[in-house]
């Protein structure tokens, strides 16, 4: 996977994409990330990425041409990618959509500034538009980050088997159990017994009531698309969790 990231503040990529398993990921050849500055494509002697909107009224809109130009230097590198843009008008990112991308040979992102970008841009090359969210963000720098990270993990070979992406919270819809380590008691406040008694069938059935615990309290949004086995199903019904997944599925009209 080539990731292109198109923008007017490279300096916000250098420390994120240097660390951890992105660094790792990068030096061992899984993924490319390169990141162009939008600027280098202005032709005017001023650099101008960006100008007053037609019509009137607040703020600025980045202009065409750079964009064009840097959109189409970076096809040139990447020539099967999709074009992403980082928009609050885009469609909300999620797990789902980061694992379709992992199955690309590159995406082109643009990172939005200012009020946005020349429509025409959007016609001419944009594949798709993407929010990572509902609250504002100063520019797509950041949303462009949230992408390249959530992607490169799901990249085969990028995490070990310790972290592997298959038991992950959202592969499963449910939020995961709490988790303790070494002391036993830290300054008072002592680990759930179970924990320490090396029955793993009692251990695996207290995390996954704890989990289903935990995204009914927190994100019922969730409840709909998690589905449970007989055998859990028989667990929930003894703790007396079922009938509330049933009334939280019954609202939400049971989808997922
Ligand atoms: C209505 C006036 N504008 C803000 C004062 C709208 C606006 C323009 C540009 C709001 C935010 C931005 C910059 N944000 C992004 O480019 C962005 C974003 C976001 O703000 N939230 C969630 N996902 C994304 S992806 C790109």
């Amino acid at each position: 996977m080539r990731f292109d990231i198109l923008t007017i503040f490279p300096e916000f990529f250098s420390s994120p994409l240097d660390e951890g398993i992105i660094r790792r990921a990068r030096q061992d050849g899984m993924v490319e990330v390169a990141v162009t500055n939008i600027r280098d494509f202005a032709l005017d002697r001023h650099a101008m990425t960006d100008d007053r909107p037609f019509g009137g009224g607040e703020g600025m809109v980045m202009k065409p041409e750079p964009l064009a130009a840097a959109i189409e230097s970076a096809r040139g590198k990447n020539p099967r990618a999709r074009v992403v843009l980082l928009s609050p008008q885009g469609k909300k990112f999620d797990q789902s959509e980061a694992a379709g991308f992992a199955d690309l040979d590159g995406l082109i992102m643009i990172c939005g500034r200012y009020e946005g970008i020349d429509e025409r841009i959007i016609d001419r090359y944009v594949d798709l538009e993407l929010s990572i969210g509902d609250y504002v963000l100063t520019g797509g720098e950041l949303a462009a980050l949230v992408v390249v990270d959530a992607v490169t993990r799901l990249i085969p070979g990028v995490l070990g088997c310790s972290d592997s992406a298959s038991c992950d919270t959202f592969s499963r819809n449910l939020l995961k159990h709490p988790q303790y380590t070494r002391p036993r008691d830290f300054e008072g406040d002592t680990v759930p017994e179970v924990l320490l008694s090396g029955d793993h069938d009692a251990i695996a059935r207290w995390r996954f009531i704890a989990s289903v615990r935990r995204t009914i309290a927190r994100r019922p949004d969730l409840i709909s698309g998690a589905r449970f086995s007989g055998a859990e199903i028989k667990i929930l019904q003894a703790e007396g969790l079922w009938s509330e997944i049933e009334r939280i599925r019954g609202k939400s009209g049971g989808g997922g």
